[in-house]
């Protein structure tokens, strides 16, 4: 039989990643001033095409070639080097063009602009190969800098890393893991010794992600402080000014089972220069503030991972003919895919809302209230969506088949890169656990349920109204069990904490959908989807 004559199915394609997301235009259509989504749909819609377009040569080039350590040259010196191949770094000078840093910092939309710069990051994520993940750590970075940084800290470094030309660019890496662990860094055994008044660090990280960047954060204990040398957040610059590294040794480059593109090292710092930024002995809340930026990044990934997986396998759906039907009108197919579009959209509502008041923090112009629902739905976001997303491209990867399990189609990539979203930048249950330590700092509570309240005020569609309902007693429920388990063991209360954080996620997101519906840019069919399932469950 002649080859013209057998089937070949044609694969999933993507349309421009901005455009043809519904979910996201309606959103901005609704809650952004009239001129900043003027100003900025250009901007994304031309990112949604290259995401759609000559973004994935690039990362289909990254996953191709993963880095290589290079740990001599020809003549036997020591040198470390970290190869990199054409795909990765396209795909950062996109991102430098792009500004998916620097919007956040040039303020441009003044309170919108983190929103913003959280919507590139999402249209540029899922074909970035990753990349991304410098971008976090950068970005956590330039607003330790910004906030606690001192004028020499901020006039050398700033500049780069909010530049726009690629050739000007600097990037950051987080070294906080060492072997004795990552989530508890108070075993961290890395000493900042003071040498002729500068700061010298000697230690092992054993995970760096983007060993390929110019700067790190790492945290070491401060010798200089007091003889138990608590921990104080450096900085660090891996080369001096002829290229070499800075008394770094790279003992390897990690064997993931995804970010495979991503270099991630152990190493040994030998006496590297570093200099304190923050407050001496204040090393964990210093880098506190970059980690609630790159868990809001691992939030807003999760989502794009989401959306990716969506459009690839809707797209299919309206390709794939099966038992004589396409799948797209197989009525368990259909559901399936608006399960997984109800849980999407809740997650988009979630991260864009968490986008808004950042955006209102950063910019001064948040309440008090503002910034303790900051507090609480970040690590909230971030535990929830890790999950979800691990789920989507699972049952993603299932619309397609058997296709679904072959690496070639691309496919498979999208579960790998999933799954380290529920681990690093703090596990479920470390996230878990630190949203009770932010319920135990004050009135987060009751500052969460009068906000699920406003979110539900004035409700008039007749279909949202049992909605309200489940919502209010989710809330009453959660705070019955936070007040019985506040008078229990803290065993009790920790052996609860995940359940109960995901109880939060699911209960503010209805309320956040609910309201979307009350007011047109939401269809009432999503929020009465998201609510069939508990609410409160613990
Ligand atoms: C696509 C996305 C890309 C993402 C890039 C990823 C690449 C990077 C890979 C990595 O680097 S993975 C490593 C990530 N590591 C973590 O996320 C650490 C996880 N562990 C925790 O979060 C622990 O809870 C923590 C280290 C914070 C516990 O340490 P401690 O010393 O027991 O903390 P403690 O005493 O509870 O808090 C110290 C201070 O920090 C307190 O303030 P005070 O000193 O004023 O009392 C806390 O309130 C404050 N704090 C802790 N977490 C905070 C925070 N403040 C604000 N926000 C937070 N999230």
């Amino acid at each position: 039989m002649g080859e013209d004559r057998e089937f070949f199915q044609d694969g999933p394609e993507l349309d421009n990643q901005y455009r043809d997301d519904s979910a996201l235009l309606a959103w901005l259509k609704a809650r952004l001033p009239v001129e900043v989504l003027k100003d900025i749909a250009p901007g994304l819609e031309r990112l949604g095409e290259r995401a759609a377009g000559e973004m994935l040569g690039m990362a289909a080039d990254a996953e191709a070639h993963p880095p290589r350590h290079v740990p001599y040259d020809p003549w036997g010196r020591r040198i470390d080097h970290i190869e990199t191949t054409w795909g990765w770094q396209a795909l950062r000078r996109v991102a430098v063009e792009e500004a998916i840093v620097a919007t956040a910092y040039e303020r441009r939309q003044g309170p919108w602009s983190r929103l913003h710069q959280l919507i590139r990051l999402y249209l540029y994520n899922p074909s970035s190969a990753i990349a991304s993940c410098p971008l976090a750590m950068t970005d956590g970075a330039a607003r330790v800098l910004e906030l606690h940084g001192n004028s020499a800290q901020k006039h050398r470094y700033l500049p780069h890393l909010l530049s726009r030309d690629p050739e000007q660019f600097w990037s950051s890496g987080q070294w906080m893991t060492e072997r004795s662990g990552g989530s508890d860094v108070s075993g961290t055994s890395t000493v900042a010794l003071l040498e002729n008044s500068e700061y010298r660090l000697h230690g092992t990280k054993w995970f760096t992600s983007a060993t390929d960047s110019q700067l790190a954060l790492t945290l070491a204990r401060d010798e200089a402080l007091d003889a138990e040398g608590r921990l104080s957040l450096f900085l660090l610059e891996l080369r001096d000014a002829h290229g070499q590294l800075n008394n770094i040794f790279v003992h390897r480059l990690k064997d993931k089972l995804g970010t495979r593109a991503l270099p991630t090292a152990e190493l040994t710092l030998k006496g590297t220069p570093a200099q304190r930024l923050g407050p001496a002995g204040h090393g964990v809340r210093s880098i506190a503030t970059v980690l609630n930026i790159t868990r809001t990044y691992n939030a807003v990934c999760a989502v794009s991972y989401m959306r990716r997986g969506l459009a690839l396998a809707e797209d299919y759906a309206r390709k794939r003919r099966v038992f004589g039907k396409l799948l797209a009108d197989q009525p368990l197919h259909r559901e399936t895919l608006a399960e997984l579009h109800a849980e999407f959209v809740g997650a988009l509502h979630l991260v864009l809302h968490l986008g808004v008041l950042m955006g209102r923090e950063e910019t001064g112009a948040a309440s008090e209230t503002e910034k303790t629902l900051l507090r609480l739905l970040t690590p909230i976001a971030k535990l929830y969506t890790g999950k979800q997303c691990i789920a989507i491209a699972s049952e993603v990867l299932e619309c397609f088949g058997g296709q679904g399990y072959i690496e070639d189609t691309g496919l498979p990539v999208l579960l790998r890169d999933c799954q380290v979203l529920s681990i690093w930048e703090g596990t479920t249950n470390v996230l878990s656990l630190d949203t009770l330590r932010v319920l135990e700092q004050g009135d987060a509570l009751e500052t969460f349920a009068n906000d699920v309240a406003r979110h539900l005020d004035r409700l008039q569609r007749p279909e949202l109204a049992v909605l309200r309902v489940s919502i209010q007693r989710a809330v009453r429920d959660l705070q019955a069990w936070y007040q019985r388990i506040g008078e229990g063991a803290p065993a009790v209360r920790e052996t609860g904490a995940r359940r109960f954080a995901f109880s939060l996620a699911r209960t503010y997101v209805a309320a956040l959908l609910v309201g979307a519906a009350q007011h047109g840019f939401l269809s009432s069919e999503i929020a009465q989807r998201w609510c069939r399932t508990p609410l409160f469950s613990l």
